[in-house]
């Protein structure tokens, strides 16, 4: 992980002796590219933004990912490189955030901003960045120990509160990183170190879970399966809110072979989601209405492996939007002070 400068430039070309930003003079008698940027009726002249770079697969790429060979995360690393390869979206501002598990140690891949943090808790660091600075994008990576057990309670109230960022849990179905414990989704029957005669729990439902949760945008999907992915990251992406896709992603080492049944190079189906078109014919009427809760809640109960793709989208306002509006509002009652002169009233009010 390292902190980005501007955007995919050297130290060299960040630094332009040509220009003293600072300096009245210089600006009047910069290159016509700055001159010719000023606005009309501003005192401030708009600085050129200098060409970007193509956001190519090896600006993104940062160390190199220390998963067991075979496991599912490979795949899912190179859907997200896709994605911003296909996006170009500004170098720096994508963010990659985890919590603790062999699936989170994700931003460690990405060339980016980025932070591993602590076990469950990547969605509350993942909300304040996203309030904070809107302007960034917040990717959020992480396993189903993490996101469902630990996390469960902060996926929830990410999910009610509707903060705009993309979760992508990578599901195994056992905790990976600590050597094959029982996970929230395991199937009963499944052996650990902490159930060795076979899990009796009912496991978590992800797409259950994130219905009742209040999640404005999850979808499913399989490492197996790189297009998809790259379609539901997209999709995800793209989406206004708390957005979460779950992802089969095998544990070659501690749970193989799990999600054979929905790999069909593997003898299984991938059976992805008809969404409904809206075009009035009668084959309509069988597809998917992503709007409806109560249908996404039936195809969540279909039997493993399921169905794959989106489950539900609603256009809920997030808490990003509301609070925006709440600031401005407030901000115009006081007469648009400053952030330090609200701050120093405060203080003066306590004294
Ligand atoms: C507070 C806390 N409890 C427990 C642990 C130990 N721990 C680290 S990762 C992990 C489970 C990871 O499982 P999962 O999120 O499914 O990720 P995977 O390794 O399977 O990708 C556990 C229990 C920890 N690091 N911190
Ligand atoms: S232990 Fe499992 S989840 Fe972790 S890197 Fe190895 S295969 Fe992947
Ligand atoms: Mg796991």
């Amino acid at each position: 992980m390292s902190m980005l400068p501007a955007p995919n430039l050297s130290p060299k070309e960040l630094v332009n002796d040509d220009v003293d930003l600072m300096s009245e003079t210089n600006m009047t008698t910069a290159s016509p590219a700055v001159a010719g940027n000023r606005q009309s009726g501003s005192d401030s002249p708009a600085i050129a933004e200098p060409p970007r770079e193509k956001l190519t697969k090896k600006a993104i790429t940062a160390d190199h990912p220390t998963w067991c060979p075979g496991c599912g995360d490979f795949a899912v690393l190179a859907a997200f490189y896709k994605v911003l390869e296909k996006r170009q979206l500004d170098h720096e501002k994508i963010v990659t955030l985890a919590g603790i598990g062999c699936s989170s140690r994700f931003p460690y891949f990405v060339n980016g901003h980025g932070a591993h943090y602590i076990h469950g808790r990547a969605v509350p660091l993942a909300s304040g960045i996203s309030l904070a600075r809107p302007d960034l994008h917040v990717f959020l990576f992480g396993g189903d120990g993490d996101g469902f057990s630990i996390g469960g309670n902060h996926l929830d109230h990410g999910a009610r509160k509707n903060i705009n960022m993309t979760y992508f849990i990578m599901d195994n179905f056992v905790y990976g990183l600590t050597k094959k414990q029982t996970s929230p989704t395991s199937p009963i029957g499944f052996k650990s170190k902490t159930d060795p005669i076979g899990a009796i729990d009912q496991p978590v439902n992800p797409m259950k879970k994130l219905i009742a949760g209040g999640a404005t945008f999850i979808a499913r999907t399989h490492a197996a399966q790189v297009n998809h992915m790259i379609q539901m990251i997209e999709r995800a992406f793209d989406h206004q809110g708390f957005s979460v896709i779950e992802c089969l992603s095998e544990c070659v080492e501690f749970f193989p072979d799990v999600f054979d049944p929905a790999n069909p190079k593997k003898g299984g189906s991938f059976e992805v989601i008809q969404e409904k078109k809206w075009d009035n014919t009668p084959e309509d009427d069988l597809r998917h209405d992503v709007t409806d809760e109560l249908a996404a809640y039936k195809l969540a109960s279909l039997p493993f492996p399921g169905v794959f793709g989106v489950f539900y989208q609603s256009d809920r306002p997030t808490k990003n939007a509301l609070e925006k509006k709440w600031i401005e509002t407030t901000r115009e009652k006081i007469g648009g002070a400053s952030d330090v002169e609200i701050l120093r009233k405060t203080f003066d009010r306590m004294k």
